[in-house]
């Protein structure tokens, strides 16, 4: 495997499954050339919005983040690929979608920080404990993708 391959978690949050987006939102990311490894919807529990949102804690926002990401499913899942967690990054676009570039998720399909229908994560460190708060490894399915060497082949 590249020594540059990368995995990534993605949620897909309430206001991206309740707009019907999720279609969408995998498609880019298929299209783009990434590959879904695993994937589940799930109501978050207090608990688990504390921890993955912990670095906010004690902001202004900190409360109502937290009341979003519970108040109905989200679609969490881990996408892979060489560079995926700044491909991903990018796709998403930046936190305030009136500052995101067009054609990027959130530019495209939100207009508030509060409501941005969907997290990323943001470096390594983060990509490596956001998956492993949200995926036992057995739920992680490795698979042979057929078109891989069409999307990472090197001259
Ligand atoms: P991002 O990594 O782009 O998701 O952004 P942050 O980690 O900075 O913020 C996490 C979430 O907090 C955002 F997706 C939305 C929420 N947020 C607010 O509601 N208001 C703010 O001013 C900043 C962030």
């Amino acid at each position: 495997m590249e020594e540059n391959f990368e995995k990534t978690l993605v949620l897909i949050k309430p206001d991206g499954v309740q707009r019907k987006l999720i279609g969408e939102i995998i498609d880019r990311f298929q299209n783009r050339g990434l590959q879904l490894v695993a994937a589940k919807m799930l109501l978050v529990s207090r608990e688990l919005a504390e921890t993955h949102y912990k670095e906010h804690k004690g902001k202004s926002f900190y409360n109502g983040l937290v009341e979003y990401i519970t108040s109905a499913p989200t679609m969490a899942m881990v996408w892979a690929g060489e560079h995926a967690i700044e491909a991903v990054r990018q796709t998403v676009g930046k936190t305030n979608p009136l500052e995101a570039a067009p054609g990027t998720i959130r530019h495209d399909y939100a207009l508030l920080t509060s409501r941005n229908l969907i997290h990323a994560s943001d470096s390594h460190e983060t990509a490596e404990r956001e998956i492993a708060l949200w995926f036992k490894p057995e739920e992680i399915c490795e698979w042979s993708d057929q078109h891989h060497k069409w999307i990472f082949g090197k001259n």
